[in-house]
Formats: C-alpha cells, structure tokens, sequence
C-alpha cells in the first residue's frame, strides 16, 4: 500500500518494537526480552529502587551502554525524512531510548522518560550519561548539591505520567487525521487508551497498525500492517 501523507496531520505512537532492529530489547514476547529475563517488580517500580538501588542502577547502567552504542534503524530514518519533505508528523514514543532523535526527527515526546538522563531523587539536579561517564560511575550516582540518589528518569510501574507530557499527547491525539501505531503490544496503561482517545474524538480517523504480530488494538484498527516495521513502513508511505 501507498499512503500519500499531503495535507494530513500524522501522529505516530512508538514502542519498544520499533527499536528492535537496532538491537535495543523489547519487554514481552520472545525470548530475549527483558520482562521473560527479569521481574518487573524487581528492576521498574520505585520499591524496587528503594529496597535495592545498586540491583536497579546496574540493570539500568546495561541498558544505557546498549543505547549509546546503537543506531537508528529504517524506521526511524522513515519517519525522519517524512519531516523533512515537510509532512505534519509528531511522534508519541515509550521508548526510552533517543533514536528517534538521532534519525533526524524533532518533534517527539517521550512518555515513559529518557534512559540517558538521570535525576535527582530529592532536588532538581539532573545529568545526561555519555559513553565516558559511564564507564568512570562505579556506584551509584550521588548527587553533588544534596548528596541523594540521582534514579533513572523513567517512568516506572505504579507512577504517574508526566501531567504536562500526557496534555502535550490528546491535543496530538484529539486533532490527528491519521494514527500509526508501531511496534508496540498496546497493553500498558494509559498509552493503550490513546487509540480508543482518538477514535472517539474523531471516528474517522484512519488508524494504521505495524506489528510483527496482531495485538489487543488490531480488531478497532483501519489496518493492521503484519510484518517488522523496519521494512514495512518504508513501503507504506509515498514519497
Ligand atoms: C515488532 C518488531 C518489529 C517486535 N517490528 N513490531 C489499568 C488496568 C491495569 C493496570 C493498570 C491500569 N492503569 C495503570 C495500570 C498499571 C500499569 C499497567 O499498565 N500495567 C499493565 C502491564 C497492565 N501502568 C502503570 O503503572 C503506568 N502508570 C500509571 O498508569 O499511573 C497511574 C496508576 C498507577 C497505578 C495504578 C493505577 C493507575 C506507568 C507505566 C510505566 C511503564 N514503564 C515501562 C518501563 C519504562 C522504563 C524502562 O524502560 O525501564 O515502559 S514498562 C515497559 O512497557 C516500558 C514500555 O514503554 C512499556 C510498553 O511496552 P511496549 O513499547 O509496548 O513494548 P513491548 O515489549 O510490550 O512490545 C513490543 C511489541 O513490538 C510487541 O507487540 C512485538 O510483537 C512488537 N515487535 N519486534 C514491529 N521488528
Ligand atoms: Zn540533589
């Protein structure tokens, strides 16, 4: 199919699907993500950080290694260069990660947070990892104005979204003609209301899905695009 994406306002919801050809794990489904390795309530809930933050900041200091050392895949540099032959495209993505951004994207709003930024647990203090510092943070990072727990700026099981974040995504949401929904098991809340937000909005807003496998979502779709995003988005869209 050839979409022409003239005149239309597209909103695209990423998840962790859509960053698995560049090597950054998924947390259902096959065997090598992360949740069939390890415990949610171990690693991603704030009790798990204050029983054991070093358990936590070492699963994490993993994970920001994989992102920093990885690239954009095909459906990122899509998406990328849809902005730049001036389409109306923001991104709505759980992924932590920031190829989005490294595509060549710029308007993206990370719902779930950003691996590579750490915060303060008690202050405003907060940094960005590089490869470098990384390497020299042994421990846990400490936090230079208050002595406290910088925490992974993310959003773990049991917090709230961003208030400022989730208003940013229905206005997006609310006034989109077109919904692409990507690499995500649209089970978690409450980015798996996001599709049912729009539709009742708008009732014609056209809904494509990309997903190597159908979902909780597929049966309310316009389509469901069966097959791995980074070679199936690139054939949907006219350029
Ligand atoms: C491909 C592909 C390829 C593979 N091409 N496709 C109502 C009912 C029940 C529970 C709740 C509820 N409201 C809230 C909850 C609790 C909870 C929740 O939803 N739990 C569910 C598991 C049921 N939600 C929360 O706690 C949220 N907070 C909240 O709602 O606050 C208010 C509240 C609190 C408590 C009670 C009630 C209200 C916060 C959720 C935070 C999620 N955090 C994580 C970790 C982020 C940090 C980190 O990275 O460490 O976010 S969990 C994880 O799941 C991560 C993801 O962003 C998120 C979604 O995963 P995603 O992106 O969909 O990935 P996968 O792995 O699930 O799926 C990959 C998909 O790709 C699959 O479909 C594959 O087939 C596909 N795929 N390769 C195309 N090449
Ligand atoms: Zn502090």
């Amino acid at each position: 199919m050839k979409f022409k994406s003239m005149n239309k306002k597209i909103t695209v919801l990423t998840g962790a699907g859509f960053s698995r050809a560049s090597g950054v794990p998924t947390f259902r489904g096959e065997d090598e993500s992360l949740w069939s390795k390890y415990n949610p309530a171990d690693l991603a809930t704030p009790q798990a950080f204050s029983r054991n933050p070093t358990l936590v900041w070492d699963w994490y200091k993993w994970r920001i290694g994989i992102v920093l050392r990885t690239q954009p895949n095909q459906a990122h540099k899509v998406l990328a260069t849809l902005e730049q032959k001036n389409a109306a495209i923001s991104i709505i993505t759980q992924n932590v990660d920031n190829l989005h951004e490294r595509a060549g994207s710029s308007n993206v709003t990370h719902v779930h947070g950003e691996i590579l930024k750490a915060r303060c647990t008690k202050c405003t203090s907060f940094f960005t990892w590089t490869e470098k510092k990384l390497e020299k943070t042994e421990f846990i990072p400490q936090c230079l104005e208050c002595e406290s727990f910088y925490r992974p700026d993310v959003v773990w099981f049991g917090e709230s979204l961003d208030t400022k974040i989730l208003g940013k995504c229905y206005e997006l949401l609310t006034h989109t003609d077109v919904l692409i929904i990507a690499g995500t098991s649209a089970i978690v809340f409450p980015v798996a209301e996001f599709p049912f937000l729009a539709k009742k909005y708008n009732p014609s807003v056209e809904i494509f899905e990309f997903n190597i496998e159908r979902t909780p979502i597929s049966s309310m779709v316009t389509q469901t695009i069966l097959g791995p995003v980074e070679e199936t988005l690139d054939n949907f869209f006219q350029f």
